[in-house]
């Protein structure tokens, strides 16, 4: 029986807020309630989500959700890991140039072809107008998941920066956080690592072309042996 089949045991609700099935976040089934705003270059650049792995470690896919906007809001979305208060490191993934204008709730998804995470480690999934021209032009909000001050997933929370244009603050810089009392709207989905090692066991066209020439070298020296 696992972590979340035992807790649902005692803790029903909270359980299925959270982490409802191995391999999957969804914060959106904690009922829409508001959204953070504004989400824009002047202030606030950058929102995001932050996420612990499981046992399935590749992350195939996410969803964080904008409404409300002004104008046009230009972004991307970025996967980064996470060392409690800032992103670290390279982007993990970066998404092609987004545009949200609309007012319903809108989900963005991205789908990453297959990222490789870690076990039990932390990441940061995050929409940013920084960097980017234009990203300035509108604001946008960003639904909580649930009652503002609730906290739907145990294992990350909303985090926010107001790093205006300068995108290397975002691992430079400490990151606002709210410690346990926010999440937003957010989904993830993983696979298991095994299907990306089954598929890294298939030889490589240079690997089989060895092969073959290893088959060839056989088949020449029984010829000649049978010629002797
Ligand atoms: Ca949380």
């Amino acid at each position: 029986m696992n972590v979340c089949a035992r807790k649902l045991i005692a803790v029903a609700l909270t359980c299925s807020a959270g982490l409802a099935q191995a391999g999957l976040i969804n914060t959106t089934t904690a009922a829409y309630s508001g959204s953070w705003a504004p989400f824009a270059d002047t202030n606030t650049a950058t929102y995001g989500q932050t996420f612990k792995t499981g046992a399935d470690t590749v992350l195939d896919s996410f969803t964080l959700y904008l409404n409300n906007a002004a104008g046009t809001v230009d972004f991307k979305a970025y996967v980064y890991a996470w060392n409690g208060s800032k992103a670290v490191g390279q982007a993990l993934y970066t998404s092609d140039l987004q545009h949200f204008s609309g007012s319903q709730i809108t989900g963005f998804s991205f789908n990453t072809g297959g990222l490789q995470l870690s076990s039990s480690q932390k990441y940061v999934a995050f929409l940013s107008t920084s960097g980017i021209a234009g990203g300035e032009d509108g604001s946008a909000s960003m639904p909580y998941a649930g009652v503002y001050g609730s906290n739907a997933y145990a294992d990350g929370d909303f985090v926010f920066y107001n790093n205006g244009d300068d995108f290397k603050k975002l691992t430079t810089n400490a990151w606002d956080l709210t410690g346990g009392r926010g999440d937003v709207w957010f989904q993830a989905s993983f696979s298991s690592a095994l299907v990306s090692a089954q598929a890294a066991a298939i030889p490589e066209p240079a690997t089989m072309g060895l092969t073959a020439a290893a088959l060839a070298a056989v088949a020449l020296v029984r010829r000649r042996r049978s010629e002797a």
